[in-house]
């Protein structure tokens, strides 16, 4: 593949949807560009670029493919080893939990974002619920979401684990199972989790959390 047809995907730096491209980028092995935007400070071509105005876009020669589901999807059909299982039904119900992945990153930002005590803490057992509902439909034996085979649905995950296990340096969260525990562990050494981040992530996540002016952003150390 020449340079000028590698993809090229448009990024936010602490954006968990966009980490979900760059894992399943990773796990494919596929040589790609990354362009950064500060979304609070959005370029002009990228607002002509994004209908939605959201990232990650990604942009293959001239099509724009944005939403990370659909940029999973397309990735996985055009690029070996398939991350999706044959099964019709098990692939559906993949699908189903990657969705319900985005449901929990919601609730997780909120609750990183909550400014007060009693409504973090609310958020806080909102997200124990869902995790507990996870637990209920992971494989039992693990590690991975379907048993030993990392798929797209894991990537879905890792951005929340990751971002979870900072928050966790912060603050006792106790959100998990054993299972689900090992379930991050697990993922989290995945090679392909550890490169779709930039190196400083931990860094600029945490200047990010503190910039939020939420509960747990008085417990961030600022070392400048
Ligand atoms: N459903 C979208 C969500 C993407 C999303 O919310 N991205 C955030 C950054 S993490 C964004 O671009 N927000 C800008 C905005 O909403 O204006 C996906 O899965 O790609």
């Amino acid at each position: 593949m020449d340079s000028q047809s590698q993809p090229e995907l448009i990024s936010f730096k602490v954006c968990p949807f966009v980490q979900r491209s760059a894992i399943i980028l990773c796990e494919k092995n596929i040589a790609y560009k990354t362009t950064y935007i500060d979304l609070k400070n959005l370029p002009n071509w990228f607002t002509e670029l994004s209908p939605l105005g959201k990232v990650p876009v990604l942009k293959v020669d001239d099509t724009v493919v944005f939403e990370s589901a659909v940029i999973a999807e397309y990735l996985d059909e055009c690029y070996a080893p398939s991350l999706h299982p044959k099964d019709l039904l098990e692939k559906a119900k993949h699908r189903s939990w990657t969705e319900f992945a985005s449901a929990i990153t919601m609730t997780m930002f909120a609750m990183l974002r909550e400014e007060d005590e009693k409504e973090f803490g609310e958020l806080k057992e909102k997200l124990a619920e869902q995790f507990n509902q996870l637990e209920k439909v992971i494989d039992a034996d693990g590690p991975y979401f379907a048993g030993k085979h990392f798929s797209l649905v894991d990537a879905a995950y890792a951005p929340i684990f990751l971002r979870l296990q900072l928050a966790e340096q912060l603050h006792k969260l106790n959100l998990f199972s054993e299972r689900v525990a090992d379930w991050s562990e697990t993922v989290l050494k995945r090679e392909s989790v550890k490169h779709s981040v930039v190196d400083n992530f931990d860094e600029i996540f945490l200047e990010y959390l503190r910039k939020t002016g939420g509960y747990l952003s008085s417990k961030v150390v600022t070392t400048t």
